[in-house]
């Protein structure tokens, strides 16, 4: 079923790739690359080579953050604090609506290093630089917004109110498979709240880290405001360790494994600091028997193959209803039959590789045990026979004892499930560990709402007609259970980057004591 364009050989990415040393050049990458900034470049940790998923050619090295470095980074990010802090908030948001703008001229070149390394197909790289874009304005925005309530005394001649002050160094840290965009939904919002931040990117895709720090340094810069983006490119066991217990740093978001997940929240709750979880999903699609086909079919391929499976909203487990199983299974098969999978970069394509081949080894596995447990592979379930980390796009028919169903498998497997009723079917969609995206393909009112009620979805996000991936960042996203309840991007998610302060004035001439008490002196 594998489509792969003619003559897939690494030699037929030449051309791409002679185009492609262009626009690393637009960007101001390098062959040899620092990998830290705090507004200049340097770096004396170990070298890390970044590699095309594509083909498998090297397209760069980066000299990563050492320890040292790392210290030099959060001492920067402590001063530019204290000068960010009282920055007045709307003037905090217009050196992001330049950020804004600086991405827009490098929308392109920005979403073809995505997608030439990450391996997400063009439309999508550019599609992440536009997410990035977008909060950005939002952030815009909300540099006038950051608002605190007013409260009533209950005491004669006093005032009641809450502010909200910046918090200090934020530590991000982001996964291969938004290598742009979650960090600029984090460092967008806290930088018009007023924090510093340090950005640990994934060790998979330091380059798109470095050329979206290297817009930002530009734009701060030109503010006279260097040191509020900070960049450390280094290991997780070296300088992510550091940023973990390091109590300079009152709040870490972090992205990735529900694993990685469960290490940053319990040593930053163990020094009594913040983090915002975003961590596994395990997104679940119901599909009810008057649900529009035209809908589902696009909605269900999209959700489970963008970005070959590999983002945290992508769809992975399909529920269905006994009479539309069959006619649903079929229309799923053809048109997994249809897809392209090949260069990223070529407009035609609709998969690109996984990230690694590590990331093969584990589809196959999954799969395997899938197998091994009573499921029917009905389409795909192989790697293809290329070079590359080209993978088929799988479906898999399941039972809601298997085991396998529970994990998160970064890859293009769909476990699909046939159900009788509307309850079963969301008892079985909740039933897993994690919580993030979810949704319902029907055009029954009492359906929809049964799956938004208190016992409906469990989930951080629920849709109706809607896939699970694709969220807009207006939003707040993020997930439930094993997911980490944090809270990103848009809605109110800024006030976890800010602390707030109860401020109780007194502007009478007595001292009225709170709930009546007295203490006469
Ligand atoms: C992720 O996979 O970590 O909702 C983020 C989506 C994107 C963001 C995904 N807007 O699919």
């Amino acid at each position: 079923m594998c489509v792969v364009p003619a003559g897939a050989e690494p030699t037929e990415f030449k051309e791409n790739r002679i185009a492609m040393r262009d626009f690393l050049t637009r960007l101001g990458i390098e062959e040899m690359n620092p990998g830290a900034s705090d507004g200049e470049w340097f770096g004396s940790g170990g070298e890390l080579e970044s590699f095309c998923p594509t083909a498998g050619e090297r397209i760069a090295v980066v000299r990563q953050a050492s320890a040292d470095d790392y210290d030099r980074v959060v001492k920067r990010a402590g001063k530019a604090f204290e000068t960010w802090r009282m920055t007045p908030a709307p003037a905090r948001g217009e050196v992001i609506r330049q950020l804004g703008l600086a991405m827009r001229d490098h929308k392109k070149d920005l979403g073809m290093l995505v997608s030439y390394e990450m391996g997400k197909i063009l439309s999508e790289g550019e599609g992440e630089i536009q997410e990035a874009i977008d909060i950005a304005d939002f952030a815009v925005g909300l540099s006038r917004q950051l608002y605190g309530l007013t409260m009533h005394s209950e005491r004669p001649g006093h005032r009641m109110y809450e502010q909200w002050h910046p918090l200090g160094i934020v530590g991000i840290v982001t996964a291969f498979n938004f290598p742009a965009a979650v960090w600029a939904w984090n460092a967008m919002i806290a930088a018009v709240c007023g924090d510093t931040m340090i950005w640990k990117p994934s060790s998979k895709t330091p380059l798109t880290a470095i050329a979206m720090q290297k817009i930002a340094n530009r734009v701060f810069a030109d503010n006279g405001h260097e040191g509020v983006m900070n960049l450390v490119v280094g290991r997780g066991s070296e300088v992510g360790e550091r940023m973990l217990h390091d109590r300079n740093i009152p709040l870490i978001s972090a992205t990735g494994s529900c694993r990685m997940g469960r290490r940053i929240g319990e040593v930053v709750a163990g020094r009594l600091a913040r983090s915002i979880l975003e961590l596994g999903g395990n997104n679940a699609i119901i599909v009810t028997a008057d649900a529009d086909p035209a809908l589902v079919l696009p909605a269900v391929v999209f959700g489970a193959v963008g970005t070959a499976g590999q983002r945290c909203t992508s769809t992975r487990r399909l529920f269905v209803e006994r009479s539309v199983f069959d006619r649903t299974a079929e229309s799923l098969i053809k048109a997994y039959k249809s897809l392209t999978i090949g260069d990223p970069l070529d407009e035609k394509t609709h998969v690109g590789p996984l990230i690694d081949e590590g990331a093969v080894k584990e589809m196959e596995e999954a799969i395997a045990k899938a197998v091994e447990e009573g499921g029917e592979v009905l389409v795909g379930g192989k790697r293809c026979d290329r070079p590359g980390n080209f993978v088929e796009p799988t479906i898999i028919k399941a039972h809601k004892d298997m085991k396998i169903v529970r994990d998160e498998t970064f890859a293009p497997i769909l476990y699909l499930f046939e159900y009788g009723d509307l309850d079963e079917a969301i008892a079985m969609q909740n039933g897993v560990d994690q919580g993030l995206s979810s949704a319902i393909f029907t055009t029954n009112l009492l359906s929809a709402e049964t799956f938004l009620s208190h016992r409906g979805s469990d989930c951080g996000i629920a849709n109706v007609n809607i896939g699970t991936s694709g969220a807009e960042i207006g939003g707040a996203f993020g997930g439930e259970k094993d997911t980490g309840g944090g809270r990103e991007a848009g809605s109110d998610s800024w006030k976890a980057y800010m602390r707030r302060q109860t401020c109780t004035l007194n502007w009478s001439r007595e001292l009225p004591l709170a709930q009546g008490v007295h203490f006469d002196l």
